[in-house]
């Protein structure tokens, strides 16, 4: 049986408590093993491993040795890659073709990317006149926050967490991670790795636990920690927002979304059927970014309507190492029971079931697995409660539309403001929507299309901040301006 311990300055350790949760595989509902659940002490016991690293040899690294460190991390995950790999698919019962293309690598990308930005950004400078005529120089220098939280999700655990985790050491920084509960296995992996390549104890910790009177609460809570990054439900950002308010501590959401995609007429029909596809059904659906509301311009909804029909019946559900499989179950039974109870809540809303709506029979093997068909809906009224809050499964509302004023407003009329996608062949009308819509990532002809140099992060309820390229470094950094009187 495994065993999933909290990793603090440099060694792995149980809680004192001896309290511990299960960790469960959602293919098949198996015990994968036992993770120990952090209390206030482990939890205080990481964050002063972290602070004092913050004054030790890490904190004494000049850039480039940092950057050195953190390309070996990058390519060790690499190297371990398997190991990963099998870790990820294990606790997200995830398509291993998926987690092989996007969260694998993407966990390594995420330190080298965020090392090289760091390194080659350079700080301003402005000369001033003075009274005297002799002038002033003024220059910014960036010094690390301090003491980072990092909360992250399950639905890319390793993804997400270096996505965070790179740029905080990158910027020098020292980090305590609260992985998902759901998850707990690749973050644990790569306390592993910092110690293979060399990264100082303390630098990188990790407790694990719930959040709400567990590990993440105490972390968040905790006085010592400077900043917190958190990505997840935008209900769980606004408690941390008011845990952060504490000592007036930076913050950094990112949070839910109910996103549109919007197909126009003139678009390329297969491109879009394609895009609509991996948008509302890849990771089954669990993807921030993900298309829960379609919208189609009504001279090709019944066309797009029946393609989508044909590419749902087309996909196919199994465990992550069956090559043929490209769709996984949910990430637990309780995310089912959610995502199940907006399926009825469709039905009881009027909604006309076109494909799926239930829980499939995939035998007595996977019978106790978190499985749930995809599912496309057609005739919710604008207010309906699931066109309107986000499902975080593989589902989506197709509606037809008639002019790019009224789809704008359509895509607007939401709390969220996370992501769009937008299919059109005219290149001025896709500038032009994409300008008027509300949200903080829009992609044209395309979906989840990333450049880790450009600025990442949600609108209204979808969060708070930037990150990715330098735009992470306002959060990561403390900007200081040094006036030399000459
Ligand atoms: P969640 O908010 O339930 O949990 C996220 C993390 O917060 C977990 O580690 C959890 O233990 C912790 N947490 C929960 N309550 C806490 C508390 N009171 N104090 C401190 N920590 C607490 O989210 P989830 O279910 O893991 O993830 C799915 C959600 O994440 C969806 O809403 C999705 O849209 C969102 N998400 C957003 C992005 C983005 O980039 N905007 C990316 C991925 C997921
Ligand atoms: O690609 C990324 O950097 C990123 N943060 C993706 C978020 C996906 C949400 O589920």
């Amino acid at each position: 049986m495994k065993e999933f311990k909290h990793f603090i300055n440099g060694e792995y350790m149980g809680s004192n408590s001896g309290k511990q949760f299960e960790n469960r595989c959602p293919v098949d509902n198996s015990l994968i093993g036992m993770v120990h659940e952090a209390g206030r002490e482990e939890v205080d016991a990481a964050v002063q491993a972290a602070r004092q690293a913050l004054k030790g040899p890490w904190g004494k690294l000049t850039q480039a040795q940092r950057t050195e460190l953190l390309n070996k991390v990058a390519d060790r995950i690499n190297e371990r890659f398997e190991e990963f790999l099998d870790a990820e698919c294990k606790d997200t019962g995830k398509p291993r073709s998926i987690a092989s293309h996007i969260d694998i690598p993407r966990g390594a990308a995420n330190f080298k990317a965020f090392a090289e930005t760091v390194a080659n950004h350079p700080t301003e400078g402005f000369r001033m006149d003075t009274p005297d005529g002799k002038g002033a120089l003024n220059v910014g220098h960036r010094t690390p926050k301090g003491v980072i939280a990092v909360i992250s999700p399950w639905n890319l655990p390793l993804l997400l967490m270096t996505w965070k985790v790179g740029p905080a050491l990158a910027c020098g920084n020292t980090v305590v991670v609260k992985p998902s509960e759901e998850t707990p296995a690749t973050t644990t992996l790569l306390g592993e790795v910092m110690n293979e390549c060399g990264v100082p104890p303390g630098v990188f910790n990790v407790v694990h636990g719930l959040g709400p009177d567990s590990a993440g609460e105490f972390l968040t809570a905790h006085k010592d920690v400077d900043a917190i990054t958190f990505t997840g439900e935008t209900r769980t950002g606004e408690i941390i927002m008011k845990a952060a308010a504490v000592g007036l501590r930076n913050i950094s959401l990112e949070c839910g979304g109910k996103n549109p995609g919007i197909v126009f007429a003139d678009c390329d029909i297969e491109k879009a059927v394609e895009g609509t596809m991996r948008s509302a059904f890849v990771n089954c659906g669990q993807v921030c970014l993900g298309t829960e509301r379609v919208y189609v311009e009504r001279p090709i909804y019944d066309k797009f309507l029946a393609r989508m029909k044909e590419e749902v019946a087309k996909l196919k559900l199994g465990r992550p190492e069956d090559k043929e499989a490209n769709f996984g179950p949910l990430v637990s039974l309780e995310h089912r029971a959610k995502v199940k109870y907006y399926y009825d809540l469709a039905v009881e809303e009027g909604a006309t079931v076109e494909i799926g709506g239930g829980i499939p029979d995939m035998g007595a093997e996977l019978n106790d697995g978190a499985w749930i068909e995809p599912t496309i809906w057609t005739g919710l009224s604008d207010d309906a409660r699931v066109i309107r809050e986000e499902i975080f499964g593989p589902c989506c509302h197709i509606r037809p539309f008639d002019t790019e004023e009224e789809v704008i407003e359509l895509a607007n009329d939401t709390e969220y403001g996370l992501a769009a996608a937008i299919w059109t062949e005219n290149s001025a009308r896709a500038v032009r929507v994409g300008e008027q819509i509300e949200a903080g990532l829009v992609w044209v002809n395309s979906w989840f299309l990333r450049d880790l140099r450009t600025a990442f992060g949600g609108a209204k309820s979808s969060g708070i901040g930037r990150e990715g390229g330098v735009h992470g470094l306002e959060f990561y950094t403390e900007l200081k301006n040094i006036c030399i009187k000459l």
